[in-house]
């Protein structure tokens, strides 16, 4: 019988090929990938994952909002699930590996688990969620979010894109609108592989990060409305400038952020001008400020502070002002016993490891709201994510599969 030991490890080269492989599937102009969620080339990447995890023996799942649940089956037909995952749809300028790490970790953790004909008592789940990035479709970690009750599902599928296109038309459109209950499925524990996207792991020279908390995460969409009027014979005092309240506005969040350091971020990242035309001051501009703090007292104090003064800046201006919170969550703590878990798979298997807290949200965030969840990370170059010059190492990526192997196998329990 298998027992968790240093040398049970997984096919490093195999996972690596099931990476570049996916990353074949919307491929970007500089290397990364261009795989957005509920386009055709999202379903393909689903029905390449689906194909490998046929081959796996694996039946499949999928809920209303497209997640994707792939079980191997335990001993214990009454013993809920361990779902393992992450998500496969990428940023229009994404990377190879964020998400699709997690994803087809899991999937080559399975694999290994047919390899060595380990039995489980807890069956297990490998998971793709639907529109974790929220690039396309806001807020990220949208169907996860359904899923652990945090969105109706009617908010979601009226969710929109740039194109006034709907999540739940394209969701149907590529054929993906399953027809199990969202969030019926119960779980036992829930554990997710990610990249760091972040440059802490590197910096300290660690293979994996044992993932305490994540930080929490606010998304203020701001419009501000000024007046049109021609940029070259409309004088100074009389404009009604909407960009230039959005700019002071912009130094003001980088400025409360600034101030609130260690361990907080602020910034903006999209940003809508109309009509968008180089000699007409725009009517309207729509931008979204992202804020995130491991600490719950001091991310609602920003935000109150970023909503109070980008009001008082636009009203400076004569510009309108309303702000919506198209995203948020609080900061989560994960499980302690998964936690240890993680750190005593390191231990075993000889890996550099140190505590982190995730500076990216995952979807483990909403997971831990339904279930014991906790997350393994490996470090990426230079920190890097979210551009499509992210890049791992094999040796990274193997070292990361192997500690959620141990630690899925402690939580699924070895029973031949
Ligand atoms: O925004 C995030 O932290 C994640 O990449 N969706
Ligand atoms: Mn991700
Ligand atoms: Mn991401």
């Amino acid at each position: 019988m298998a027992a968790l030991t240093g040398n049970l490890t997984v096919n490093g080269d195999r996972l690596w090929d099931s990476l570049m492989e996916m990353a074949k599937i919307g491929p970007g102009i500089a290397g990364g990938c261009n795989r957005q969620t509920l386009t055709d080339e999202d379903a393909e990447g689903r029905a390449l994952f689906k194909s490998w995890c046929d081959a796996a023996g694996m039946t499949m799942g999928v809920d209303t909002m497209g997640n994707m649940f792939m079980t191997r089956e335990g001993t214990d037909p009454d013993a809920l699930p361990i779902y393992v995952g992450s998500h496969l749809d990428t940023q229009p300028t994404g990377g190879k590996y964020d998400g699709v790490l997690g994803v087809l970790g899991a999937l080559e953790a399975v694999r290994t688990m047919n390899d060595l004909g380990i039995k489980t008592k807890h069956p297990i789940v490998v998971v793709n969620w639907t529109n974790e990035e929220g690039a396309r479709f806001a807020p990220a970690m949208l169907a996860s979010g359904v899923f652990a009750g945090m969105h109706t599902q009617d908010y979601a599928y009226a969710r929109t894109d740039l194109d006034g296109k709907s999540f739940g038309d394209e969701l149907a459109r590529i054929g993906w609108k399953g027809d199990e209950e969202v969030g019926a499925r119960k779980m036992h524990a829930y554990y997710e592989l990610h990249i760091e996207q972040g440059p802490i792991l590197e910096a300290e020279g660690k293979d994996i990060g044992v993932v305490t908390h994540c930080q929490g995460l606010w998304w203020l969409e701001f419009t501000l409305t000024g007046k049109e009027a021609h940029t070259g014979s409309t004088p100074m005092p009389l404009r009604v400038n909407a960009g230039l309240a959005m700019s002071r506005i912009l130094e003001m969040v980088q400025e409360v952020a600034m101030k609130n350091q260690p361990n907080a971020v602020g910034g903006v990242g999209q940003m809508r001008f109309s009509p968008n035309s180089r000699n007409v001051l725009p009517g309207k501009v729509v931008f979204t400020v992202d804020i995130r703090t491991p600490d719950q007292a001091k991310l609602d104090a920003m935000r109150a502070e970023i909503e109070t003064r980008g009001a008082e800046i636009a009203a400076e201006l004569g510009v309108g002002c309303s702000v919506e919170a198209v995203g948020h969550f609080d900061p989560v703590t994960f499980a302690p016993d998964l936690v240890s878990n993680v750190r005593n798979a390191a231990e075993r298997l000889g890996y550099s490891h140190m505590n982190i807290i995730s500076g990216a949200g995952h979807d483990a965030c909403w997971a831990a709201r339904v279930a014991p969840a906790t997350m393994v990370m490996c470090p990426c170059v230079d920190g890097l994510s979210h551009n499509e010059a992210e890049e791992i190492s094999p040796e990274w990526a193997k070292a990361g599969t192997d500690v959620l192997l141990h630690a899925v196998l402690e939580s699924a329990v070895i029973v031949e």
